[in-house]
Protein backbone atom coordinates (compact mmCIF):
# COMPACT_ATOMS: atom_id res chain seq x y z
CA UNK A 1 0.00 0.00 0.00
CA UNK A 2 1.48 3.01 -1.08
CA UNK A 3 1.12 6.52 -1.72
CA UNK A 4 2.42 8.48 -5.24
CA UNK A 5 3.01 11.47 -7.07
CA UNK A 6 0.82 9.82 -10.15
CA UNK A 7 0.47 6.39 -11.98
CA UNK A 8 3.52 6.73 -14.04
CA UNK A 9 5.06 5.33 -10.39
CA UNK A 10 2.70 2.55 -10.35
CA UNK A 11 4.23 1.12 -13.78
CA UNK A 12 7.88 0.38 -12.62
CA UNK A 13 5.91 -1.40 -9.59
CA UNK A 14 4.20 -3.67 -11.81
CA UNK A 15 6.89 -4.52 -14.19
CA UNK A 16 8.00 -6.55 -11.44
CA UNK A 17 4.65 -8.46 -11.02
CA UNK A 18 3.08 -10.81 -13.87
CA UNK A 19 -0.59 -11.97 -14.02
CA UNK A 20 -1.91 -8.61 -12.46
CA UNK A 21 -5.34 -7.57 -12.92
CA UNK A 22 -5.76 -4.07 -12.35
CA UNK A 23 -8.84 -1.43 -11.29
CA UNK A 24 -7.53 1.74 -11.79
CA UNK A 25 -9.86 5.48 -11.30
CA UNK A 26 -9.22 8.13 -12.77
CA UNK A 27 -10.41 11.26 -14.31
CA UNK A 28 -8.42 10.59 -17.00
CA UNK A 29 -7.61 8.04 -19.55
CA UNK A 30 -4.12 7.13 -18.89
CA UNK A 31 -3.39 5.46 -22.15
CA UNK A 32 -3.70 9.24 -24.11
CA UNK A 33 -1.57 9.96 -27.04
CA UNK A 34 1.28 7.78 -28.02
CA UNK A 35 3.58 10.52 -26.98
CA UNK A 36 2.60 13.47 -25.03
CA UNK A 37 3.94 17.20 -26.07
CA UNK A 38 6.74 15.19 -27.73
CA UNK A 39 8.04 12.88 -24.17
CA UNK A 40 7.36 9.09 -24.31
CA UNK A 41 6.87 8.49 -20.87
CA UNK A 42 4.67 11.04 -18.91
CA UNK A 43 2.25 10.83 -15.99
CA UNK A 44 -0.42 10.76 -18.81
CA UNK A 45 0.76 6.73 -20.67
CA UNK A 46 1.51 4.74 -17.88
CA UNK A 47 -1.02 2.52 -19.44
CA UNK A 48 -0.47 2.65 -22.70
CA UNK A 49 3.36 2.22 -22.20
CA UNK A 50 2.37 -0.67 -19.86
CA UNK A 51 0.75 -2.48 -22.92
CA UNK A 52 3.14 -2.32 -25.14
CA UNK A 53 5.78 -3.59 -22.73
CA UNK A 54 3.01 -6.60 -21.91
CA UNK A 55 3.19 -5.88 -18.35
CA UNK A 56 -0.69 -5.76 -18.02
CA UNK A 57 -3.43 -8.38 -18.30
CA UNK A 58 -5.69 -5.79 -20.90
CA UNK A 59 -8.95 -8.25 -20.70
CA UNK A 60 -8.90 -7.71 -16.73
CA UNK A 61 -7.83 -4.06 -16.74
CA UNK A 62 -10.37 -1.40 -15.99
CA UNK A 63 -10.80 2.12 -16.06
CA UNK A 64 -13.55 3.93 -13.53
CA UNK A 65 -14.71 7.27 -13.29
CA UNK A 66 -12.69 9.08 -16.37
CA UNK A 67 -14.17 12.09 -18.00
CA UNK A 68 -11.53 14.21 -18.33
CA UNK A 69 -10.15 15.85 -21.84
CA UNK A 70 -8.33 13.76 -24.56
CA UNK A 71 -5.34 14.50 -25.69
CA UNK A 72 -6.01 13.25 -29.41
CA UNK A 73 -9.03 11.68 -31.52
CA UNK A 74 -7.19 8.55 -31.51
CA UNK A 75 -7.27 7.89 -27.70
CA UNK A 76 -10.81 6.40 -26.94
CA UNK A 77 -10.31 4.26 -29.89
CA UNK A 78 -7.02 3.28 -28.87
CA UNK A 79 -8.35 2.04 -25.66
CA UNK A 80 -11.53 -0.24 -27.34
CA UNK A 81 -9.05 -1.32 -29.14
CA UNK A 82 -6.36 -2.60 -26.20
CA UNK A 83 -9.84 -4.30 -24.56
CA UNK A 84 -9.82 -2.04 -21.47
CA UNK A 85 -13.05 -2.19 -18.82
CA UNK A 86 -14.04 1.73 -19.74
CA UNK A 87 -16.85 2.86 -16.74
CA UNK A 88 -17.15 6.61 -16.84
CA UNK A 89 -18.00 8.64 -14.28
CA UNK A 90 -21.40 9.61 -16.05
CA UNK A 91 -21.66 5.58 -15.97
CA UNK A 92 -20.73 4.74 -12.59
CA UNK A 93 -24.18 7.39 -12.09
CA UNK A 94 -26.52 6.27 -14.34
CA UNK A 95 -25.60 2.55 -14.12
CA UNK A 96 -25.25 2.62 -10.50
CA UNK A 97 -22.18 0.73 -8.23
CA UNK A 98 -24.03 -2.34 -8.09
CA UNK A 99 -23.83 -2.56 -11.78
CA UNK A 100 -20.36 -1.38 -11.94
CA UNK A 101 -19.21 -3.69 -9.39
CA UNK A 102 -20.91 -6.72 -10.91
CA UNK A 103 -18.86 -5.82 -14.12
CA UNK A 104 -15.75 -5.29 -12.56
CA UNK A 105 -15.80 -8.92 -10.28
CA UNK A 106 -16.70 -10.45 -13.63
CA UNK A 107 -13.70 -9.13 -15.81
CA UNK A 108 -11.17 -9.43 -12.41
CA UNK A 109 -12.51 -13.63 -11.63
CA UNK A 110 -10.07 -14.66 -10.14
CA UNK A 111 -7.01 -12.62 -10.57
CA UNK A 112 -4.55 -11.00 -7.70
CA UNK A 113 -6.03 -7.39 -8.10
CA UNK A 114 -3.79 -4.10 -7.85
CA UNK A 115 -5.85 -1.03 -7.18
CA UNK A 116 -4.84 2.21 -8.13
CA UNK A 117 -6.93 5.30 -7.22
CA UNK A 118 -6.20 8.78 -8.44
CA UNK A 119 -7.94 10.84 -6.04
CA UNK A 120 -9.45 12.91 -8.84
CA UNK A 121 -11.49 10.84 -9.81
CA UNK A 122 -13.46 12.32 -6.90
CA UNK A 123 -15.89 15.71 -7.76
CA UNK A 124 -13.83 18.72 -6.98
CA UNK A 125 -16.34 18.79 -4.13
CA UNK A 126 -14.95 15.68 -2.80
CA UNK A 127 -11.34 16.16 -3.18
CA UNK A 128 -10.20 19.64 -4.02
CA UNK A 129 -6.65 18.64 -3.33
CA UNK A 130 -5.47 17.42 -6.76
CA UNK A 131 -3.22 19.13 -9.63
CA UNK A 132 -6.37 18.37 -11.80
CA UNK A 133 -9.96 18.79 -10.78
CA UNK A 134 -12.22 18.27 -13.40
CA UNK A 135 -16.06 18.71 -12.22
CA UNK A 136 -18.37 15.60 -12.89
CA UNK A 137 -16.82 13.20 -10.87
CA UNK A 138 -17.94 10.49 -8.43
CA UNK A 139 -18.53 10.86 -4.90
CA UNK A 140 -16.57 9.80 -2.02
CA UNK A 141 -19.57 7.03 -0.80
CA UNK A 142 -19.85 5.92 -4.61
CA UNK A 143 -15.97 5.28 -4.89
CA UNK A 144 -16.23 3.56 -0.98
CA UNK A 145 -18.73 1.48 -1.84
CA UNK A 146 -17.07 0.20 -5.63
CA UNK A 147 -14.15 -0.91 -2.98
CA UNK A 148 -16.24 -2.66 -0.73
CA UNK A 149 -18.17 -4.85 -3.21
CA UNK A 150 -14.94 -5.70 -4.31
CA UNK A 151 -13.78 -6.87 -1.14
CA UNK A 152 -13.50 -10.64 -1.56
CA UNK A 153 -11.25 -10.33 -4.68
CA UNK A 154 -7.46 -10.65 -3.79
CA UNK A 155 -5.83 -7.45 -3.58
CA UNK A 156 -2.51 -7.90 -3.59
CA UNK A 157 -1.39 -4.03 -4.26
CA UNK A 158 -3.05 -0.41 -3.86
CA UNK A 159 -2.27 2.78 -4.06
CA UNK A 160 -3.59 6.38 -3.93
CA UNK A 161 -2.49 9.22 -6.05
CA UNK A 162 -2.16 12.55 -6.79
CA UNK A 163 -3.16 13.77 -3.40
CA UNK A 164 -2.01 18.09 -3.55
CA UNK A 165 -2.28 19.44 0.11
CA UNK A 166 -1.35 22.72 -0.91
CA UNK A 167 -4.27 22.87 -2.72
CA UNK A 168 -6.35 21.37 -0.57
CA UNK A 169 -9.34 23.03 1.60
CA UNK A 170 -10.15 22.21 4.89
CA UNK A 171 -8.62 18.72 4.58
CA UNK A 172 -11.65 17.59 2.86
CA UNK A 173 -8.85 15.43 0.31
CA UNK A 174 -6.99 14.10 3.02
CA UNK A 175 -10.18 13.28 4.88
CA UNK A 176 -11.09 11.47 1.62
CA UNK A 177 -7.43 9.52 0.97
CA UNK A 178 -7.04 8.81 4.49
CA UNK A 179 -10.40 6.84 4.46
CA UNK A 180 -9.79 5.30 1.35
CA UNK A 181 -6.07 4.13 2.39
CA UNK A 182 -8.30 2.64 5.83
CA UNK A 183 -10.09 0.94 3.45
CA UNK A 184 -7.51 -1.26 1.69
CA UNK A 185 -5.80 -1.97 4.92
CA UNK A 186 -9.28 -3.07 5.98
CA UNK A 187 -9.70 -5.17 2.88
CA UNK A 188 -5.96 -6.54 3.17
CA UNK A 189 -6.53 -7.46 7.13
CA UNK A 190 -10.33 -9.52 6.25
CA UNK A 191 -7.84 -11.10 3.41
CA UNK A 192 -5.24 -12.29 5.96
CA UNK A 193 -7.64 -12.84 9.05
CA UNK A 194 -9.41 -15.04 6.10
CA UNK A 195 -6.52 -16.96 5.27
CA UNK A 196 -5.56 -18.14 8.71
CA UNK A 197 -9.05 -19.22 9.39
CA UNK A 198 -8.37 -21.50 6.59
CA UNK A 199 -4.88 -22.36 7.81
CA UNK A 200 -6.17 -23.44 11.10
CA UNK A 201 -9.57 -24.41 9.78
CA UNK A 202 -7.56 -26.73 7.59
CA UNK A 203 -4.64 -28.32 10.21
CA UNK A 204 -7.56 -28.55 13.07
CA UNK A 205 -9.76 -31.09 10.36
CA UNK A 206 -6.53 -32.48 9.38
CA UNK A 207 -5.85 -33.42 12.74
CA UNK A 208 -9.19 -34.54 13.74
MN1 LIG B 1 -4.84 12.76 -12.14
Amino acid sequence: METTRSHSHCCARWRRCTDLSRCCTSTRIWTRGTRIFGAEYTHGTPFRRAVEEGIVDTEALSHVGTRGPLYGKKDLEDDRRFGFGIYTSADVFRRGVDEIVDALRDRVGNRPLYVSIDIDVLDPAHAPGTGTPEAGGMTSRELLEILRGLRELNLIGADVVEVAPSYDHAEITSVAASHLTYEFISWYAGLAESRKESIVGGASRSAE
